[in-house]
């Protein structure tokens, strides 16, 4: 395995996951998925991260699948692609979507294919007002992956989903942020910038609620309003019992910053 493919920094409170294939714009191969893999396992085991940033190396942030990897020029076999979206494109999303931490992307630059929705399986995007989001699939003959067809229907609707998975037209960040499907557009500069600012703030903050709030929020997308309201009050017991939730009043009560601790168990 090439062991530079994902660049790892453990940071005061959160870690920092570089894609680094930079000359085939960060687009995925086994060896990225097996480092990143075990370096969401790793952040999930360890007590001290309390948030992820996910962000690409070189202009682009990820072109999807490596499709170097895909020349069947030579065979007369069917490929078998349910079976690497099961191996691989599905367990990685839903790895994100279940850790109870706030998962924060930095779009650097390109994010074309499964790169795409990779980015929107995070709970918040960030993007260089350069980069541009692109449903590539069907310029090879598929369908939208990785979660795509279910993130940009409950983003932005049937019709903008349809619009950008029928025509793969490039959406620029900035109109990405008008429509809703990204949290914000930053100048190309100040992206690093303002993302390791958003982490240092996750790095302090109240952990335990912040996962319960995410889980909500999945849930909302099918459950009726009285199921929700039901399920808030259950979480809501959880999360009083969080050594952060008592810190947080008492903080208030004594007029003083609070210092959460982010720690799961009491
Ligand atoms: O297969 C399965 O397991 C099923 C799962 C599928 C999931 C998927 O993601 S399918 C979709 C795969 N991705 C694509 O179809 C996107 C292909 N790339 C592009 O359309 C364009 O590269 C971009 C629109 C992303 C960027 O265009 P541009 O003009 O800025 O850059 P470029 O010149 O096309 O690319 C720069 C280099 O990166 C280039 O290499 P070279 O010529 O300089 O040596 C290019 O070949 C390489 N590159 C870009 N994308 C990929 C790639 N190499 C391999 N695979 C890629 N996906």
């Amino acid at each position: 395995m090439d062991d530079n493919v994902l660049l790892v920094e453990k940071k005061e409170g959160y870690r920092v996951l570089t894609l680094n294939r930079p000359e085939k714009l960060n687009s995925f191969n086994v060896d990225l998925h097996e480092a990143l893999r075990a370096a969401l396992n790793e952040v999930a085991s360890d007590e001290d991260c309390r948030a992820v940033l996910i962000t690409g190396s070189g202009r682009g942030f990820c072109a999807g699948q490596d499709l170097g990897d895909r020349d069947f020029s030579d065979s007369d076999e069917d490929p078998d692609l349910g079976a690497t979206i099961d191996a691989w494109y599905n367990p990685l999303v839903r790895q994100i979507k279940a850790l109870d931490m706030p998962v924060v992307c930095a779009v650097n630059g390109v994010a074309a294919g499964a790169g795409a929705n990779i980015a929107l399986a995070c709970d918040v995007v960030l993007a260089a007002k350069s980069a541009r989001f692109i449903q590539a699939f069907v310029k090879i003959g598929l369908v939208p992956d990785s979660g795509g067809t279910w993130s940009l229907t409950h983003l932005l609707g049937e019709a903008r989903a349809k619009g950008l998975a029928l025509t793969a037209m490039p959406l620029m960040a900035e109109q990405a942020e008008q429509w809703g499907m990204i949290w914000k557009a930053i100048d190309d500069d100040d992206l690093m910038a303002e993302a390791q600012k958003m982490m240092e703030g996750f790095a302090r903050a109240p952990t335990v609620s912040l996962g319960l709030a995410k889980k909500a929020i999945h849930r909302a997308a099918t459950n009726t309003f009285s199921e929700q309201l039901d399920l808030e009050r259950d979480l809501q017991r959880e999360a009083g019992s969080s050594l952060d939730y008592r810190e947080g009043v008492s903080a208030f009560l004594e007029k003083r910053k609070p210092e959460f601790t982010g720690k799961r168990n009491s």
